[in-house]
């Protein structure tokens, strides 16, 4: 028994086609309706739509990624109540067509976050970076957030200072657009706009965000567990407070702390390596061995850390991460699923993100979504995973 080998697709906006995908030896699509609006009911129609289309392609779709968790939930503003009946209906007309997995986050604001996503490697292909200084200089000198400069010594502020002096109008621009870059279907989001929405947080600290995931899982998990959908929350990305805003999806502690809020198989951890591996006090493989009965979804990828708290991405196997370590933790865990008589054996995972690699670097792709770089990744996890496996069942 292997993990479903999965891919990303983000469907009418990406330009990797299915057939493409087929020649991965992927089997299975991580998929989502972005052209539904937040908070929105994701009806049976559009949802059957995308599902023909992935299975004409002789493929399955295997994980929706992500429902999007509105705003309001996470404030507990406005209309929440009727967001939360809306989740509740996408999850049972998911379960109708037969789609049993879910990933979402509960990340304020913000989903992952870089500051370059074309950093230039030494062999010519170009990695995602999230960098410090870049990051300061976006917060202290051209968002100019209020109070931004009490998180930053007088060190960092003065390089943030200088990088942002060395700065054209040009990469002022990018790098705001690269900050506060959406997903795919998304409505471009301004600085004004930004700050309003950060402004609308102010009274929002860990505690109280973590009640009001606390609240949605108590409410959504026992519709989730009725229709046998497995809830698998996404980390934070980068796994700390950006902007000063409550991130609560972070460490160790903060999963499992999820997990017992709610205790069912059906709340669930995406696993993804490369947002918990941004911390150097997570550690991979124990978290795997701790709380691997409650992982619903792999997300494989590393990343190689700076001491300021800066990192890259780095090749799937290379990095911090500890890839071996990482997938040998999981492969254990199927065998007890195994051993337990559980059904959920062939975990999704798939290779997250990838560099820009040979025609990726002309051809247009989502950031961090290219077609080879991710090739490279999955052919080399696949290769991981059947070696680990030789030598465990001879
Ligand atoms: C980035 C992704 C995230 C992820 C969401 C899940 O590449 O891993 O955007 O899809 O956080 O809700």
């Amino acid at each position: 028994m292997h993990f479903e080998q999965t891919w990303r697709w983000f469907g009418s906006y990406d330009t990797i086609p299915l057939s493409d995908i087929k020649q991965t030896g992927a089997t299975g699509i991580v998929s989502a309706l972005h052209h539904i609006p937040h908070g929105e009911v994701w009806p049976v129609k559009d949802i059957k739509e995308r599902k023909q289309q992935i299975e004409e392609a002789g493929l399955q779709w295997s994980v929706v990624e992500s429902i999007p968790v509105h705003e309001d939930i996470k404030r507990q503003t406005g209309e929440y109540k009727t967001y939360i009946e809306n989740y509740k209906q996408s999850i049972r007309n998911l379960a109708e067509c037969d789609i049993h997995t879910v990933c979402y986050n509960f990340m304020p604001l913000t989903d992952w976050t870089r500051t370059d996503l074309n950093h230039p490697l030494d062999d010519g292909s170009t990695a995602l970076r999230f960098d410090m200084t870049a990051f300061a200089a976006f917060e202290l000198f051209i968002l100019k957030r209020k109070g931004a400069e009490d998180l930053y010594s007088a060190d960092q502020q003065s390089r943030a200072k200088d990088y942002f002096d060395s700065l054209s109008e040009d990469e002022i621009a990018e790098l705001t657009d690269t900050i506060l870059l959406g997903l795919p279907g998304d409505e471009k989001m301004t600085l004004k706009k930004f700050q309003a929405q950060l402004d609308s947080y102010q009274d929002i600290d860990e505690q109280k965000l973590r009640s009001h995931l606390h609240y949605f899982l108590e409410e959504i998990i026992p519709v989730a567990e009725e229709h046998k959908v497995r809830m698998a929350i996404h980390p934070d990305d980068p796994p700390f407070s950006l902007f000063g805003l409550p991130r609560i999806v972070s460490t160790e502690e903060d999963a499992s702390s999820l997990l017992q809020a709610v205790d069912s198989p059906y709340n669930g951890l995406t696993f993804c390596t490369g947002s918990y591996g941004g911390r150097a006090d997570n550690d991979l493989a124990g978290m795997i061995k701790r709380l691997g009965h409650r992982i619903n979804f792999i997300h494989l990828r590393s990343v190689k850390r700076d001491d300021d708290g800066s990192f890259q991405e780095a090749r799937h196997l290379e990095g911090d991460a500890g890839m071996y370590h990482v997938m040998r933790a999981l492969i254990e865990e199927q065998e007890r699923r195994q051993a337990n008589g559980r059904e959920d054996l062939a975990i999704p995972m798939r290779p997250d993100h990838g560099h820009r690699l040979l025609d990726d670097l002309s051809r247009e792709s989502y950031p961090g979504y290219s077609g080879l770089g991710r090739l490279r990744g999955l052919a080399e996890l696949r290769g991981l995973e059947l070696g680990i496996r030789g030598t465990l069942s001879p």
